[in-house]
């Protein structure tokens, strides 16, 4: 198939949903000006996950944990949705049933207007308590003494998942159960390396649904998706929309 005709089959499929699932990484608020991870000059080109992005790792130094995250935070609530983003809100207005599964922890989704958003990996717009679970958004300030306590004293943590820890169960059964019951799958700018979200794609697909894939790079899952589009999301996914309900 040429690529116009990946294309268009991807508009016909997502035309003709009935219930439409999504799953986004990074990639996909890489033109909001945000880092993606396993790419070069991504997060892990200069920060080691072992210490940044593991409970052991914070608990070994939970100041210079914080330290990291202070900034990524700056950065992401800096940050704007793109176009993107924006044609993803579109998507869950036009089609009869959606969900929006997103490994991103930076909530551009919802800036952009999507409403039911699975977020897989927590987001770094709230923090936990470690003793209690409780949870809030009220982030430390700049200048605030690191690592900030829980009124119990506890120390509190960013409200994202790290390596090693379970996903919120909730939003894990959510996105498997879209997995199971969607007709098309859209799979935007993750490498599909990190699991259980890598595998949401794979058990669509063995479910029935047909699976389209929006990355500029081939990723863990190209070779079992139906249509591949090699573009970046904010040029491709607008476009699709328009095709796919012109
Ligand atoms: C564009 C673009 C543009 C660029 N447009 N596209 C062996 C087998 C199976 C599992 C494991 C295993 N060994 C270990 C595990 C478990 C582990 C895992 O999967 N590790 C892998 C590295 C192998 N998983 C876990 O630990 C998870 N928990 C779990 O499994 O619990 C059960 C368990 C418990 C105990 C032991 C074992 C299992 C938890 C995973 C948590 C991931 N957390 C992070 C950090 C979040 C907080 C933070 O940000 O600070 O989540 S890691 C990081 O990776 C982040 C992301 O959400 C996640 C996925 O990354 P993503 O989004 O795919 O980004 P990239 O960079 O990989 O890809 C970007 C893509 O965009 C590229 O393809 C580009 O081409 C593309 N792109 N520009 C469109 N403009």
């Amino acid at each position: 198939m040429t690529e116009q005709e990946q294309f268009d089959k991807a508009a016909e499929a997502i035309g003709r949903a009935k219930h439409l699932a999504v799953l986004t990484g990074a990639g996909i608020s890489r033109e909001s000006g945000i880092h993606t991870f396993r790419e070069k000059g991504g997060v892990w080109d200069t920060v080691d996950a072992e210490k940044m992005a593991t409970l052991e790792g914070f608990l070994a130094d939970p100041e210079k944990v914080w330290k990291w995250y202070m900034g990524r935070y700056e950065s992401v609530t800096a940050a704007r949705p793109n176009p993107g983003h924006t044609a993803m809100a579109e998507l869950e207005r036009r089609v009869p049933a959606f969900t929006l599964i997103t490994q991103n922890i930076d909530g551009l989704h919802q800036a952009a207007g999507s409403v039911n958003v699975v977020e897989l990996h927590g987001s770094i717009r709230r923090i936990r308590c470690l003793d209690e679970g409780t949870t809030s958004s009220e982030w430390p300030r700049p200048g605030d003494a690191l690592p900030p306590r829980c009124k119990c004293g506890a120390l509190l943590r960013p409200d994202v998942v790290w390596f090693g820890e379970s996903l919120p169960e909730r939003a894990i059964s959510d996105a498997f159960d879209a997995a199971g019951s969607c007709d098309v799958m859209l799979v935007v700018g993750t490498s599909a390396i990190v699991q259980p979200a890598g595998y949401i794609p794979i058990e669509a697909g063995q479910n029935g649904a047909f699976v389209i894939e929006v990355n500029p790079e081939e990723t863990a899952i190209t070779s079992l998706v139906h249509v591949s589009i090699f573009e970046n999301a904010g040029s491709a996914l607008p476009r699709l929309v328009e095709a796919a309900f012109k």
